[in-house]
């Protein structure tokens, strides 16, 4: 077996096995989830934090997948983060402009003429490549926006990446930030999140830097055996910094950008591979 089915297979069985190693149905310090949230428009605030919001180890639509490892727990075809209502499987929110982005996510509707006038890149990213960018709990700059546009439909990614695996690409503020994880790709929810991090301000290649190693990560979801080759020689290994260091999934996702710089397809901020520390 292999390809979607064995994936959807390992997943489900994983999902049995946590399960059945008596998770608790609620982690203290998570956000707990309510009636309100499946009756009333939420604003997206209960999916602040992803990966605590999903340590309910539930399965509200009971497809045999754990909320923490269903993208789209309702099981109406809109990502958890960008459904105005994610448990409620007959509506996402309303979309005035029809173009398949609910309006507390759509920048067209964004509270500044700033946001509003980004409305266009985000609307060609999801209508291209099914990506919804969303500002969460902070937004991206102006100029992330423009190097996130100009990144996702790089000529070269796009030949790498089908983007099966990435869904949602959302910026979060410091109160929302878990460890000191600055980027990280959630491969359950196909989501990348981003926190403030001092190296990017004002720097936009620093950004694009974490962007692409991020999309590394997709790369890697995106292609099973390629990483596990990968992971069998990763400990005779030199990554090219300090970030490929920690685990093969690091190393994989650090490889993806180095390689992509050193042949020139993308620009990032090399100071990254000034780190080296083996
Ligand atoms: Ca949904
Ligand atoms: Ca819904
Ligand atoms: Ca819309």
């Amino acid at each position: 077996m292999s390809g979607p089915l064995a994936k959807l297979v390992s997943i489900l069985f994983l999902g049995v096995l946590l399960q059945s190693c008596g998770k608790p149905s609620h982690v203290e310090g998570a956000p707990r989830f309510t009636a309100a949230h499946i009756t009333t428009p939420g604003d997206g605030a209960e999916f602040s934090v992803s990966r605590q919001a999903t340590r309910t180890w539930k399965d509200y639509d009971g497809d045999g997948l754990s909320d923490r490892m269903d993208p789209d727990i309702d099981d109406d075809g809109i990502y958890n983060l960008c459904d105005q209502y994610p448990f409620d499987g007959t509506k996402w929110g309303e979309d005035k402009d029809q173009d398949g982005i609910a309006d507390f996510v759509d920048l067209s509707f964004a509270k500044t003429k700033d946001l509003q006038s980004l409305a266009s890149l985000q609307e060609d990213i999801f209508k291209k490549l099914g990506i919804v960018v969303m500002n969460g709990s902070e937004s991206f700059a102006k100029d992330e926006w423009l190097e996130l546009h100009s990144t996702l439909f790089n000529e070269v990614l796009m030949k790498k990446l089908s983007y099966q695996e990435l869904k949602v690409l959302v910026r979060y503020s410091k109160t929302d930030q878990i460890g000191e994880s600055r980027s990280d790709f959630d491969s359950f929810w196909k989501q990348i999140s981003f926190y403030p991090n001092p190296n990017h301000l004002g720097n936009v290649l620093a950004f694009n830097g974490s962007l692409v190693h991020e999309l590394g990560h997709s790369h890697a979801a995106e292609n099973p055996i390629e990483f596990e080759a990968f992971r069998s020689q990763f400990f005779s290994w030199s990554s090219p910094s300090r970030y490929g260091l920690s685990s093969p999934e690091e190393g994989y996702a650090e490889n993806f950008v180095y390689l992509l710089y050193l042949s020139g397809d993308i620009k990032i901020d090399s100071r990254r591979f000034d780190l080296v520390l083996n």
